[in-house]
């Protein structure tokens, strides 16, 4: 199979031997450090993309520039089957992510073993080998087809957290989330275990090359007051980052998972930054995992992203090497597909924007920002001092010191409180036995074999050393798997019938948004009722903001679209054949053009005009016509005149300004005057602008119209074909 951007993805054929895929390499890729070619100077980029989608500016105004940031770009994907995850991650991909960070489905940290097969999960995927090997064979082709690594990366913790690090060596993980804390305190798998577990999982991550992200970020997630953790971050991450490197792990392997961690209203930067700086200067050598506030996300997604460019300048003004994005609509629970996208293109976008900004700036070495600093790192050097006074770690945790909201040393004693000897998997962890032989050769501790040899020679070679010896179980579970799913939905795919999407192939899940002139109370069981009234199906409201406590709300409400589009009734009006440039100029240089342009009524938007016929943009005048420009708020019937004085040929109206519907009456004016003036057969009528389509146009007596994205080469083309 191959996949080309024409193509879309066969999870079939993605399905088919997965027996014998093997992964092609081990261990993590950052991006190569390179300058687009382009017309601008980048000091922050890295080797452009093969294939990509740009920045929706880029197309239309940089000539299909498409720069890629430095730092690696994460997309996390939760959408809890696999076939979707994967063409979730190949759209993030074409638009710049490198980093398929793939969120485990709840429960999983409680099983104590390996699962199997490809069931379907609840806020993200059961990972499984067959899971891990599809995706990662789906990966293969679509990195193939950007041009550049991607790195697929999920967690290894829980009670099985050794078993998966296993797992995911021998499938070839780029990344992984491992910090025995978060065990503890978010899943109450038992402390004595999680650490034990961890100095295993740890060896093996590090054999694998695999990248840790640790998991401090999680208390500002959790904390009830979570700007005050930032003493409490440091230790985290340096509690992790320390047993990591006892264990074998080399730091440039150890990323830690930062996070800003305020938000607006607060005073965010000169809050988050301090915290930023004493963290990149307490652990210089260790990689930057910038993660984005989740704390404070709120269902409004216009909120979430400014958060999310405040938290890009922070990683800007100190540094990043991974940029994480989180969906704006993480808030809501349900990321979905085009939220991925809309993350990664708002890590791409504020990073690019702030190309070089250091350069320009710099911290001040003295003042606030040095007083904050030096404070959290002080705070955080006391917490430290106190856990080894009250008697280690363990008994820190089982006396509340962590995820409390106090700032250290203040507390608040709503701390998150693990008893020592209670949670999941309480009382495992027994001593090795003398015989005991580790079933891989990379392992944790003692086994039974004089320093230096491997566990693996004493009985041929393990799956770290061959992979052919990984067992490899295709499906458990009859009912609850993939081939199931894509029977369920074959008829859609096959018969190439459209219809919405946010989470899965075939959902049918779409939003209609309103803006309604009532109080929200009212706004919300109105929105619901409309939504019915339109047929969809479940409606429900994802987002409700009031304007004015009575003028008006807005609303955003999600609904099931009970039916489907056949694309082949679609009536899709066919793509104009443009003139080549050589056959424009040699048309109007043998019989010469005039045309009137003007951005008519009360319209003062000269830009878009501007680029239809100036020389200087690309326009008319660069094939040779002769273009007389009138102006901005020209009356039609000037427009009308100057073209009859000059025996124009052409007559080319804009307008930006579509209040009321004005664009279409200024059309249909344009049209009737010429009629009146017995020139209509002798003119060719354009309409251009940002709300203008062709159809609309035509239907109000244009002979064509231009949206957006139009380009003077295309009315030239119009033009001379029209009048030939
Ligand atoms: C992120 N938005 O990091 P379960 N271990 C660590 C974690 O941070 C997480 C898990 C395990 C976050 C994603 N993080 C959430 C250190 C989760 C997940 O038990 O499978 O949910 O573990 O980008």
């Amino acid at each position: 199979m191959t996949l080309g951007p024409e193509d879309k993805m066969d999870v079939e054929k993605i399905l088919e031997d997965l027996e014998s895929y093997r992964p092609r390499r081990r261990g993590w890729k950052w991006r190569v450090p390179d300058q687009d070619p382009g017309p601008f100077d980048y000091m922050q980029t890295s080797e452009p993309l093969k294939n990509s989608i740009p920045l929706p500016a880029g197309t239309r105004s940089f000539a299909g520039i498409d720069p890629q940031p430095e730092c690696v770009i994460t997309t996390e994907i939760a959408s809890g089957r696999f076939e979707d995850d994967i063409r979730r991650m190949r759209m993030a991909a074409w638009h710049g992510a490198d980093h398929m960070m793939v969120i485990r489905t709840a429960g999983q940290s409680h099983f104590d073993g390996l699962i199997e097969g490809t069931p379907e999960g609840i806020g993200g995927i059961p990972i499984t080998r067959k899971q891990l090997r599809a995706t990662r064979k789906a990966l293969d082709f679509i990195e193939d087809e950007v041009g550049r690594p991607l790195n697929f990366h999920s967690y290894v913790s829980g009670v099985a957290g050794p078993e998966i690090a296993v797992l995911f060596a021998e499938e070839g993980m780029a990344g992984a989330h491992q910090d025995p804390q978060y065990n503890v305190l978010y899943r109450n798998v038992n402390m004595i275990r999680s650490f034990v577990d961890a100095a295993v999982a740890k060896k093996i991550m590090s054999w694998a090359e695999i990248l840790q992200i640790d998991g401090a970020h999680n208390a500002n997630a959790t904390a009830r007051e979570a700007w005050k953790v930032m003493p409490e971050l440091l230790v985290q991450h340096a509690i992790n980052t320390s047993y990591s490197e006892q264990v074998g792990m080399p730091r440039g392997n150890i990323a830690l998972s930062t996070v800003p961690p305020t938000a607006p209203p607060a005073p965010a930067v000169r809050m988050d930054l301090p915290y930023a700086v004493a963290l990149r200067e307490l652990f210089a050598d260790c990689r930057m995992r910038a993660q984005m506030n989740t704390r404070y996300i709120e269902s409004d997604t216009r909120e979430a992203t400014v958060t999310h460019v405040l938290n890009i300048l922070v990683s800007r003004l100190t540094s990043a090497d991974i940029q994480s994005t989180i969906t704006p609509d993480e808030g809501r629970n349900v990321p979905w597909h085009h939220m991925n996208v809309a993350a990664v293109d708002t890590a791409k976008q504020a990073l690019l924007g702030m190309d070089g900004l250091l350069d320009m700036v710099e911290l001040k070495d003295e003042g606030s920002l040095v007083q904050s600093k030096r404070e959290i790192i002080e705070r955080a050097v006391l917490f430290l001092e106190e856990i080894q006074k009250v008697g280690g770690y363990f008994e820190a945790v089982a006396q509340g010191y962590f995820v409390d909201s106090g700032c250290y040393p203040e507390r608040n004693g709503d701390g998150i409180a693990r008893d020592i000897d209670g949670g999941v998997a309480a009382d495992s962890v027994v001593p090795r036995d003398e015989d005991y032989l580790a079933p891989v050769c990379e392992h944790f501790g003692y086994n039974n074999l004089p320093e230096g040899e491997k566990a693996c020679a004493v009985f041929g070679e393990c799956s770290l050393c061959n992979p052919d010896r990984a067992i490899y179980i295709d499906e458990l579970d009859p009912e609850d798997n993939v081939h199931n799913r894509l029977d369920d939905n074959r008829e859609l795919r096959e018969s190439g019938a459209i219809k919405p999407e946010v989470e899965w192939f075939g959902d049918g899940v779409l939003t209609v948004n309103m803006m309604l002139p009532t109080s929200e109370e009212v706004a919300h069981y109105a929105a619901l009722e409309m939504a019915e009234r339109m047929g969809l199906e479940d409606p429900s409201v994802i987002h409700i903001g009031s304007q004015h406590p009575v003028e008006g709300t807005y609303v955003e409400v999600k609904g099931k679209l009970p039916f489907s589009v056949d694309a082949d009734t679609l009536v899709i009006p066919e793509k104009e054949d443009l003139l080549s440039e050589d056959e424009i100029r040699a048309s109007i240089a043998a019989v010469p053009l005039k045309a009137v342009a003007a951005t008519v009524g009360e319209d003062e938007h000269s830009v878009g005009m501007r680029e239809i016929i100036d020389i200087k943009h690309g326009g008319l005048e660069r094939y040779g016509v002769e273009c007389e420009y009138l102006g901005t708020s020209v009356p039609i019937e000037k427009v009308v005149d100057a073209a009859i004085e000059i025996d124009a040929e052409a007559i080319l109206i804009s307008t930006i300004i579509t209040h009321s519907d004005v664009h279409r009456i200024h059309m249909k004016r344009l049209d009737q005057l010429c009629r009146e003036k017995g020139i209509r057969d002798q003119v060719i009528l354009i309409a251009g602008g940002t709300q203008i389509n062709d159809a609309l146009a035509t239907e109000c007596g244009m002979d064509a119209g231009f949206g957006r994205g139009t380009t003077g080469y295309d009315v030239a083309s119009f033009i001379v074909k029209s009048r030939d």
